[in-house]
């Protein structure tokens, strides 16, 4: 898995038969969702990592808005939008089922995915901006008693029930980068496990996941790429020999 990232002046390698093709960058969180739903439902995949700084010219031929995940199909069409790329590869590939059959509980899944978003957008202060304050952090905390408040009322180890589902692999990179924030400003930002104890034991959970566990990194290999992001000179390569 550890491919360099193409840039400009590169040409896209030629497409292999029989896969989807997915490109990605190996420290972006939403292109990992991708990379989640493709290894949970084991779809042969084909990874072209991309340097979204120097950006390849192609890049945006393929994903018209130059951003990654973005799948490329055999016959050149394409799909970007992490969601959406997801929504399709549970239809298209529908074993196993990531959402609930019932149209209703399916409607609160994705509610629930909708509202990570506020958490998302705290969470890229906490890495990247040069003030931050404990309400800020209380109020990413907030967030997550809600998720824990709703893993207690589905009486499940994952959201998804026995296994994780969309909710859980799409909220996912961002609990496996949460301890960037610790690592980057101190032990003042500890999430108090007391707090949460459910998304805790869930975060425990999905570690050892094995669709989970194909694109996981620890935090401190996360820590290291976001701070080289921050200082200006991302370091896409850094787990290229
Ligand atoms: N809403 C998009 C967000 C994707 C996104 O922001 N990707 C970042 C990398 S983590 C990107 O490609 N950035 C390049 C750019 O904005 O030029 C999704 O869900 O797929």
């Amino acid at each position: 898995m550890s491919k360099k990232h193409l840039s400009t002046g590169s040409v896209p390698p030629p497409v292999v038969p029989g896969k989807l093709r997915l490109y990605s960058m190996r420290f972006c969180p939403y292109a990992q969702r991708v990379h989640l739903v493709l290894d949970t439902k084991k779809i042969p995949y084909d990874v072209v990592y991309v340097n979204l700084t120097d950006k390849p010219e192609w890049l945006i031929e393929k994903s018209p808005l130059g951003k990654v995940p973005c799948i490329e199909f055999e016959d050149g069409q394409v799909l970007y939008e992490s969601l959406i790329i997801a929504d399709y590869l549970n239809e298209a590939h529908p074993e196993p089922n990531l959402y609930p059959s019932d149209p209703k509980a399916k409607a609160k899944d994705k509610i629930l995915i909708e509202r990570f978003n506020g958490l998302i957008s705290l969470m890229y202060k906490f890495y990247l901006s040069p003030s931050v304050d404990r309400d800020m952090f209380e109020e990413a905390l907030k967030v997550l008693e809600f998720f824990d408040r709703e893993l207690v009322s589905r009486a499940s180890p994952f959201f998804g029930g026995s296994k994780p589902g969309m909710v859980d692999l799409m909220i996912w990179p961002w609990f496996e980068r949460a301890d960037i924030i610790r690592i980057m400003r101190g032990e003042n930002y500890v999430i108090p496990r007391e707090r949460v104890p459910r998304i805790m034991e869930w975060k425990a959970a999905m570690k050892e996941d094995p669709g989970v566990k194909v694109s996981c990194l620890e935090p401190e290999v996360h820590a290291k790429y976001m701070k080289s992001r921050g200082a200006g000179t991302p370091q896409y390569d850094l787990l290229v020999q």
